[in-house]
């Protein structure tokens, strides 16, 4: 099969270009990569042109052997669906966990993303902590979420319950919170660590002052949850562009109250009194 007839293909492509379209992506901002099915694999495999091996710059044993649709570093979401060969490409993991090789597509001296460390490490816990179910991380630049982490605390239980506040499906579409990683230099194996040791706990982080990492099962699940944090902060930023007092709001009964008629459990530590 043609790579680019692939439905996954297709599912990537077009979740980079919404992306885009909704302004996550300015320039070359955010990446994406998705954890292929070895069926999936079997399908293009035929196509794959293997390069040379090179470091991933961290170790991550559990993907040996996995490969990963990828967007590529300093290439543009915008041009994702117009030049997908040269914006994204498919790579391998080697047996040993530490590298990688490009095996489809960034051609023109591409190369994957600049956050590989933190995507594979996310990926590694995730696909550990759900038994293989959840296959994409996704990284972009959301201005609302961004703007809070200028003037709220760089804490989960203050963004959660402040995002929880703003729109009454936020607790249901991400019961366990949401994670703050300080300000840190990007592009490293430093701030992957830290950001994977909070994908144990949460399918959302911040990365202070930079943007949001979003772990799902496909795309529409994982686009739809960083759409959803986007839109409560944005909701946020208006509100206390307004008042810092808000009138009313959803109290700590209340999210009780949802919980227990959506199904979802609530963590205690997030219905703090204030
Ligand atoms: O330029 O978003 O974090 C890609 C990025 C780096
Ligand atoms: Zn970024």
């Amino acid at each position: 099969m043609n790579i680019l007839d692939a439905e996954f293909v297709k599912g990537f492509i077009r979740m980079a270009n919404d992306g885009w379209l909704l302004g996550f992506h300015e320039r070359n901002g955010g990446n994406l990569t998705y954890r292929i099915k070895d069926s999936e694999v079997d399908e293009i495999k035929d196509n794959f042109k293997p390069g040379q091996w090179q470091e991933i710059g961290t170790e991550v044993k559990d993907l040996a052997g996995e490969f990963f649709m990828v967007t590529g570093s300093g290439r543009f979401f915008r041009n994702a669906d117009i030049r997908p060969e040269e914006t994204t490409g498919i790579i391998e993991v080697s047996e040993d966990g530490t590298k990688y090789r490009i095996v489809w597509g960034l051609i023109n001296g591409g190369r994957p993303t600049s956050e590989l460390p933190s995507h594979l490490m996310n990926h590694e816990v995730k696909k550990k902590l759900t038994n293989g179910k959840y296959r994409v991380i996704y990284h972009g630049h959301p201005a609302n979420v961004i703007a809070l982490t200028f003037v709220l605390p760089l804490e989960a239980e203050v963004f959660t319950r402040e995002l929880w506040e703003m729109a009454t499906e936020c607790p249901v579409v991400f019961p366990d919170g949401i994670g703050v990683v300080p300000w840190m230099v990007p592009g490293g194996r430093e701030i992957a660590v830290e950001t994977s040791k909070l994908m144990e706990l949460y399918d959302v982080v911040i990365w202070a002052h930079h943007g949001l990492f979003a772990a799902g099962e496909d795309f529409d699940l994982t686009f739809g949850l960083f759409h959803t944090v986007e839109k409560a902060a944005e909701i946020l930023v208006k509100t206390l562009s307004m008042t810092s007092a808000k009138r009313q709001t959803i109290m700590p009964d209340d999210f009780r109250r949802l919980a227990k008629d959506f199904n979802v459990e609530l963590p205690e530590r997030f219905l703090y009194d204030k």
